[in-house]
């Protein structure tokens, strides 16, 4: 039977190895579902960077430039890091540098995977049919807050656990306390993260809609793939 398991923060990501294995990185709040977003609104690539200097640099190879710090979009960018964004028409085709504080973190933390895919709410259908196609264990890597947990990536961890249960092996406690923690959630996950550390900070900068929205189950059928280290 295949395996599926969780690491709770990239920091932890020296416990895993993950050569023969599909990593899903997530950052529901609110990476991954950009990316997801973005891919889905037929941008042709994001190439993820984990420093800030680097993404700013592929302006000068004719690359929109996107991302956050502290959730913040940085000076000189084209785009931040709200999935409201990657939705407009006139990026249709277009080849997206992006770096976040911590979603692009996790992507850097998990090369080496056999395969690596982005996942969210907004895609989750889809990551479930993507990994059971597949002969390969899963681990899902939840992006955090600068190396320390975050609910809201424990949650996306257990409901993707909890689709995948009937299939797979779970392999340590990660993945139950995730399942567990989505099964109390599930049925108002807006509620359930309203006091959450990231939900708060966000409010603290008048972002309010983006968290339904990242929160909203199956609205795009893509899977991003990192194929050479570029997501398409
Ligand atoms: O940390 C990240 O990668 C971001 O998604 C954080 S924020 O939601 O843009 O603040």
């Amino acid at each position: 039977m295949k395996k599926v398991d969780v690491c709770l923060s990239p920091d932890l990501m020296h416990l895993y190895e993950v050569q023969n294995s599909a990593v899903v990185v997530v950052d529901i709040l609110r990476a991954t579902s950009c990316m997801t977003t973005a891919i889905a609104h037929g941008i042709e690539s994001i190439t993820p960077f984990a420093k800030l200097e680097d993404c700013l640099a592929m302006k000068a190879n004719g690359f929109y430039t996107a991302g956050e710090r502290d959730g913040k979009k940085v000076e000189g960018f084209d785009l931040g890091n709200s999935p409201f964004e990657y939705m407009q028409p006139n990026l249709k085709g277009k080849k997206i540098a992006f770096t976040t504080t911590n979603g692009t973190q996790a992507i850097a933390r998990s090369l080496g995977a056999k395969d690596i895919i982005i996942g969210s709410f907004l895609n989750i259908t889809a990551v479930v049919n993507y990994l059971r196609a597949s002969a390969d264990d899963v681990l899902i890597v939840c992006a955090g807050w600068k190396g320390r947990v975050n609910l809201e990536d424990t949650l996306f961890a257990g409901a993707l656990v909890n689709y995948l249960a009937d299939d797979y092996t779970l392999a340590c406690d990660a993945p139950l306390a995730a399942q567990r923690l989505y099964l109390q959630a599930k049925d108002n996950m807006v509620d359930f993260l309203k006091d959450s550390s990231h939900v708060r900070r966000l409010a603290k900068l008048n972002i309010h809609k983006d968290i339904e929205f990242c929160l909203t189950p199956d609205q795009y059928e893509v899977v991003p793939v990192l194929k050479e280290g570029v997501l398409i």
